[in-house]
């Protein structure tokens, strides 16, 4: 539908931005902090890995003024667990809740409502040894983390999000490095189940113990669109958004399994086991909006049983390359796409926030979207009108969703500063502030502000209403 005229954006609206502790903090074994899993990950070769990331632990009053000049009206950060309790299990580490302390009366001493992502991607080592989230001790592990957080940070952190892209944990993890090569879909669905139990005891602990607190789930959604309207093709592309995304939501909006999701895990021999008990768990609480990531969305046609494309195609978190028997994934011609191979489509996000609206009627935070892109610094300055072209286009569809009655309540860019990718280094940049390194040659880790800086920043100060 086209509107003559659009609702403004909301007053309080959250213009935000984001980053995750692993990719920007660095300090991987500084003052205390256990390994995570992803310590332990081999980067792709020619890749950085995360020692040093964009060294903000050592950098954050540095970064906070930055993006107070930027002018968010909130940030999207992780909070490293094995930072918190190195083990998984153990001691709480007071240097770690230090840290965390520092960081977030420096965003709310700027004016910066924090939002918190508890758990993203970075696993303690030390749980991951005892079976990870196969083992359901992990489930009381994450249980007590929630309960520190809730207890050290909830008079100053009201936005909590339960855990990052749980769905691409499962789907992709071999290509983020958070799943060992090898796990079986039934091992990988059982850790599903043990998530979503994590999960819904947060929800419960954070509304027991954080006052006025909110937390909602952030898996990535990227809608799925038939190829054709033959109407096999708009089951298989129905197919893989129950398996993507609404077995997700399902369950941690109404604690129960979407049943052609069940009947997909039961076909695979996937389907986890359920204690009794789990289902009470899983209905005894609701999360207060819903958070996604979202860059693009997929296109799929029915299984052809063609193995030979399926197998030649690229595949990461975002470009599924097709499952036997269930969908097999098509080009979008309508689609242009980045330099990395990921569709571009912001109208795709306005369907996002129209398919989750009218399923859950929750308020929805969009906790990422953003272009990765080689941006160059040159004489000091990065030129990228590229990435201001694509945010752009994404906020105008926002703008779109909001005038038609969705309630939207925020936007985190990926990211506020440039960091290390899961998979791709420090070349793949996404941030509105430079940091100037190489994969392997650090220099100064010195900001510079991208062109996008300044932009964004007018975007803010007029409250949506200046996009150009
Ligand atoms: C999401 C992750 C982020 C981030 C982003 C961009 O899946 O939540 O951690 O990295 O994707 O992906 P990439 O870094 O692979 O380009």
């Amino acid at each position: 539908m086209q509107y003559r005229e659009l609702k403004p954006f909301p007053d309080g609206f959250l213009w935000s931005a984001a980053t995750a502790a692993y990719q920007i903090e660095g300090a991987w074994d500084a003052d205390g902090k256990g390994p995570s899993i992803i310590d332990t990950w081999t980067p792709p070769e020619g890749t950085s890995d995360f020692t040093v990331a964009s060294d903000h632990y050592h950098r954050y009053a540095e970064d906070v003024a930055l993006l107070a000049e930027l002018g968010l009206t909130a940030y999207r950060f992780s909070i490293s667990w094995p930072r918190i309790i190195p083990d998984g299990t153990g001691e709480v580490n007071p240097a770690g809740v230090a840290f965390y302390h520092r960081l977030i009366d420096a965003l709310v001493e700027h004016g910066i409502e924090p939002i918190v992502t508890m758990y993203h991607f970075d696993l303690p080592l030390a749980l991951d040894q005892q079976g990870g989230w196969s083992n359901r001790a992990t489930i009381d592990a994450y249980a007590r983390y929630a309960e520190v957080l809730f207890r050290e940070y909830g008079e100053k952190v009201k936005y909590w999000l339960t855990i990052n892209e749980q769905n691409n944990m499962i789907l992709y993890g071999e290509v983020i490095g958070t799943a060992r090569p090898g796990t079986t879909k039934r091992e990988l669905y059982q850790t599903n189940h043990h998530m979503m139990l994590a999960q819904a005891r947060a929800f419960r602990l954070c509304h027991a113990l954080v006052p006025d607190g909110r937390i909602g789930p952030a898996p990535n959604f990227a809608l799925v669109y038939p190829e054709t309207c033959h109407p096999l093709d708009v089951l298989a592309a129905d197919d893989l958004n129950v398996i993507r995304h609404w077995l997700y939501f399902d369950l941690a909006v109404d604690g129960v399994y979407n049943s052609i999701a069940w009947a997909y895990l039961e076909e695979k021999g996937a389907a986890p086991e359920i204690l009794p008990g789990d289902l009470e768990i899983l209905t005894a609480d609701r999360p207060d909006f819903l958070a996604f990531n979202y860059y693009n969305t997929q296109t799929v046609a029915r299984p052809s049983g063609d193995d030979a494309e399926r197998q030649s195609r690229v595949a990461d978190q975002q470009m599924s390359p097709g499952e036997e028997g269930v969908y097999d994934s098509a080009d979008n011609p309508y689609l242009a796409r980045t330099e990395f191979g990921w569709e571009v489509d912001p109208i795709g996000l306005r369907a996002s926030f129209r398919a989750l609206w009218n399923r859950y009627r929750l308020p929805l935070l969009v906790t990422e979207n953003g272009l990765g892109a080689f941006d160059r610094l040159i004489d000091g300055q990065v030129h990228d009108p590229y990435r201001i072209d694509y945010l752009r286009d994404h906020i105008a569809q926002i703008q779109l969703a909001i005038s038609d009655g969705v309630e939207v309540i925020g936007y985190c860019p990926w990211s506020a500063i440039d960091l290390v990718s899961t998979h791709q280094g420090v070349a793949k940049r996404y941030g509105f502030v430079y940091v100037d390194r190489d994969e392997f040659d650090l220099k100064e880790l010195a900001r510079y502000r991208k062109d996008s800086f300044a932009w964004y920043q007018r975007v803010i100060a007029s409250n949506g209403a200046e996009l150009g």
